[in-house]
């Protein structure tokens, strides 16, 4: 993919839904992925930042003006620069908290949707770590009510749970102009992250507002890192920062991104699902339909629930690829007739094993063998 698409959108009423065209792009991946979703208040350099992931200058559309750019959530398919065989998802959010739209449903339903699709989960902020920055991710607060992972209707507390199948999380700040001094101490940028995550102690309704998000943020996400970003160049040329090439960005700016890129590529790891199963291109487009569908149709998206589907999903196919393997070898072996009856017999074993084989490799949860037998009788 030479540039994004549009991976999620809103129809005229308002509904969110996949668009088709990302869709195929993602059929087409059979490759595992790793997933990089970024979210953050509109505005804050998001689209730039992920396109330095990318390693373009230019590519996902940045906001210059007040109203933001970046509607639904965007998707860059590039292989991975690290991992060969792998392919990077980039995810770009929509900005949280625009006041032209003003709808917070409908931001805790993108929030949602990144979480769930990615394996990495970039939260961007400007300025400092401060109570407002931490305020701004209140959705944190609502992902009990917004994910389940268990289908039982059961009113279980899933919070628990969460954390095996989360995205590993990085906090950005942009626009860092602080010095990162704790007691009068330097600090790295990870401290400062635990520092300001720090509940209080008490039980008064102001702290206990204070602790909520901090404690979402440290249940959920246990996995986490913090880069500090300094303004990428002057003041005077900050309107053109699309444009301008390395040499004009400031050289600390260029420092933290390439540790922030190094660090992506290193440790963000390919995406899963609840049972383990390796997450390709092709399932995440399947995920993706999937929890729309149900985000619109008003029910609450469940872990467990997609392990189901994404396998029916790909056993199906699965037998269709070991079916397609098994007639076109046959089709070849009908080239060389007439042949003896052994010959015949032994080409019917060797092929029927090689779709037995191709049925595996992409085939799962296939526990009672129900789709092999298919297989087997076809
Ligand atoms: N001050 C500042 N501006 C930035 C930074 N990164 C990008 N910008 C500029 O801020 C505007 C919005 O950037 P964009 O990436 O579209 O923000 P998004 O809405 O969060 O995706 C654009 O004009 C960018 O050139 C940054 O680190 N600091
Ligand atoms: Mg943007």
């Amino acid at each position: 993919m030479d540039k994004p698409v549009c991976l999620i959108n809103t129809d005229s009423d308002g509904k969110l839904c996949v668009q088709p065209a990302a869709l195929q792009v993602l059929q087409q991946i059979q490759q595992p992925v790793v997933v990089v979703a970024v979210v953050g208040l509109y505005r804050t350099g998001k689209s730039y930042l992920m396109n330095h992931l990318a390693g373009k200058q230019t590519g996902f559309a940045l906001g210059g003006t007040i109203e933001s750019k970046t509607k639904g959530i965007w998707m860059w398919c590039v292989p991975h620069p690290t991992k060969t065989g792998t392919t990077l998802v980039l995810l770009d959010t929509e900005g949280l908290g625009d006041v032209e739209k003003g709808d917070s449903k409908h931001d805790t339903n993108i929030f949602c949707l990144a979480v769930l699709l990615s394996s990495t989960l970039v939260y961007n902020s400007s300025g400092t770590i401060d109570n407002r920055a931490i305020e701004e991710l209140q959705y944190v607060t609502e992902l009990t009510e917004c994910i389940k992972v268990k289908s039982s209707d059961e009113d279980v507390d899933d919070s628990t749970e969460f954390v095996k199948f989360f995205p590993s999380f990085i906090w950005s700040v942009r626009d860092f102009t602080l010095e990162r001094k704790i007691d009068g101490k330097d600090a790295t940028e990870d401290e400062y992250l635990e520092f300001a995550l720090k509940l209080k102690p008490g039980t008064s309704k102001k702290i206990t507002s204070f602790n909520l998000p901090r404690e979402c943020i440290q249940k959920f996400f246990p996995t986490r890192t913090c880069f500090t970003f300094p303004f990428p160049t002057a003041p005077e040329k900050m309107s053109t920062l699309e444009s301008l090439s390395p040499a004009d960005l400031s050289t600390e700016f260029l420092e933290v991104t390439k540790r922030f890129c190094k660090f992506v590529f290193d440790k963000s790891e390919v995406k899963r699902l609840k049972d383990g199963h390796t997450v390709t291109g092709r399932v995440l487009g399947n995920l993706t339909k999937m929890y729309v569908n149900t985000i619109s149709s008003g029910a609450v998206p469940c872990l467990e629930n997609a392990v189901i589907a994404m396998a029916q999903i790909e056993n199906v196919a699965a037998t269709q690829e070991g079916l397609e393997v098994y007639q076109r070898g046959m089709e070849k072996v009908k080239c060389s007739f007439p042949l003896e009856l052994e010959q015949v017999s032994s080409e019917h074993q060797r092929l029927s094993s090689k779709a037995t084989q191709a049925f595996m490799a992409r085939s799962f949860k296939d526990t009672d063998g129900k789709h092999l037998k298919v297989l087997e009788v076809g």
